[in-house]
């Protein structure tokens, strides 16, 4: 029996994630097999992946390296406790981020996924205030349009509403201030929109509203990625950082979508020249091979830890997989392999030539805006009235029936391809793409 039809008769048990079951269950699209920058489907077509996987396989898939590394490890020492005993694998790990982080961020703490990253870094900011006496700081300020993974302070703190409506009252103490999306002002803004720095005004508001002294922190992805690519404002996040300073609040930068290497540089910490408290990250730190995360601390709020009894535990939060050494194995692979190719800034190289490509879609049929930075696009589409996300969702499967994979989000085309992506191949999508637009109804 062929693959497909193995596969295509048993689709049931599984309850596949953030899907349309029951549509995909009747027209599958099934992956068996990845190299470079190419998909394989089950009926051995080649679909260029134009999304990195969900935004993870930054180096491309099937890199030698890290494969190698991950074989090694699994014969060698499958699992090792993760609570009081350790492995050279995660220490080393921990140490070559740190280096490629900005110092205060020197300390990292492990976990499975960005959902966990996130969790992780609110109760640690939540904890820090505690352990220094200002356990009154514990209110969490998110953003409208944010996501944060789908633990529940993910969602209390993200501001997409399908997220949140079916699951209750989630978090107390949570607010949220304004997303920056502003097409009136801001289309076809090529990198950082101009207008807009006027939105993190409204953190004061907020601030002063439940008054500085009961917040803890503020969490924000640094670009937007799930809702649709919503690149900050110039000067939006230097401001954030103000006004965070000026109330004793932590800031938070989610980059899991935005760390190594998306924006051109190895975190946005370093593109945006904006140092955070924290910073959360998962997805390309093992190239998506083995699942990962990791939480980024100043060492200011790892010292406030560091106090009291020694043989007491300092912070009561850890996975069982935490620090895993065949993850650990796969992020040292994965971080050779970025630094042997220069993969971290690549992205920095190839932004002229992406912008120029995916700004040349303007004026095809339905684009009403086309945004960029580093390796990151977005389409966005006039939606079919009284039908939103039903015509971006057609572009998805048509562009995935001509060879291209793409990810949408209610109406926009979102773009993330890997970072060995070479320029005939960002033509190739973006032809796809206007032949894809211009057939759609
Ligand atoms: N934070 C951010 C900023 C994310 O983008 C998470 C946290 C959660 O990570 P995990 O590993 O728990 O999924 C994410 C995840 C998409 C897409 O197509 C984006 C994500 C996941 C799946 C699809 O936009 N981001």
């Amino acid at each position: 029996m062929s693959k497909t039809a193995l596969a295509t008769n048993n689709l049931e048990a599984f309850w596949m994630p953030f899907t349309a079951n029951r549509q995909f269950k009747k027209n599958p699209r099934l992956f068996v097999g990845a190299k470079d920058m190419h998909y394989t489907t089950a009926d051995g077509r080649q679909v260029l992946d134009g999304t990195a996987g969900l935004w993870c396989c930054n180096a491309g898939h099937g890199r030698p390296k890290i494969t190698e590394a991950v074989q090694r490890q699994v014969a060698e020492m499958d699992y090792a406790p993760a609570f009081q005993m350790g492995h050279p694998a995660a220490f080393e790990l921990a140490a070559r981020l740190t280096a490629l982080m900005p110092s205060p961020l020197d300390h990292v703490f492990f976990t499975n996924s960005g959902s966990e990253s996130v969790e992780t870094a609110l109760k640690m900011a939540i904890a820090y205030h505690r352990v220094r006496g200002e356990g009154a700081r514990t209110r969490l300020i998110g953003r409208e349009r944010g996501y944060h993974g789908v633990n529940f302070g993910g969602i209390s703190v993200g501001g997409i509403v399908a997220n949140r409506k079916h699951f209750g009252t989630l978090l107390g103490g949570v607010d949220h201030i304004r997303h920056t999306h502003d097409l009136e002002r801001n289309a076809y803004s090529r990198g950082q929109p101009e207008s807009g720095a006027e939105y993190a005004e409204e953190l004061i508001r907020v601030v002063q509203l439940h008054d500085p002294s009961t917040i803890a922190a503020v969490i924000v992805e640094p670009v937007a990625g799930s809702t649709g690519v919503l690149i900050p404002p110039k000067g939006y996040l230097e401001r954030l950082r103000q006004i965070c300073d000026q109330h004793g609040i932590l800031l938070i930068f989610d980059e899991v979508i935005t760390g190594f290497g998306r924006l051109g540089s190895p975190f946005a910490v370093d593109h945006f020249g904006v140092t955070p408290d924290l910073v959360t990250t998962a997805k390309g730190i093992t190239n998506g091979v083995i699942p990962m995360g990791a939480v980024f601390c100043t060492s200011d709020i790892h010292e406030a830890f560091m106090t009291g009894p020694e043989h007491l535990i300092e912070f009561f939060h850890g996975y069982t997989y935490s620090g895993h050494p065949v993850a650990c194995a796969a992020g040292l692979g994965t971080l050779d392999t970025y630094e042997e190719e220069g993969l971290l800034t690549r992205g920095a190289e190839l932004e002229d030539y992406w912008a120029d490509a995916l700004h040349s879609l303007k004026g095809t049929r339905h684009v009403i805006d086309i945004r960029n930075i580093g390796l990151i696009g977005a389409i966005e589409l006039e939606p079919i009235a009284g039908e939103p996300t039903k015509r971006a969702f057609s572009a998805f499967l048509k562009a995935y029936d001509a060879g291209v994979l793409i990810r949408t989000t209610g109406d926009i085309i979102a773009l993330s391809p890997p970072l060995i992506i070479e320029k005939s191949q960002i033509d190739q999508i973006v032809s796809t793409l206007r032949e894809v637009l211009q057939s759609l109804d």
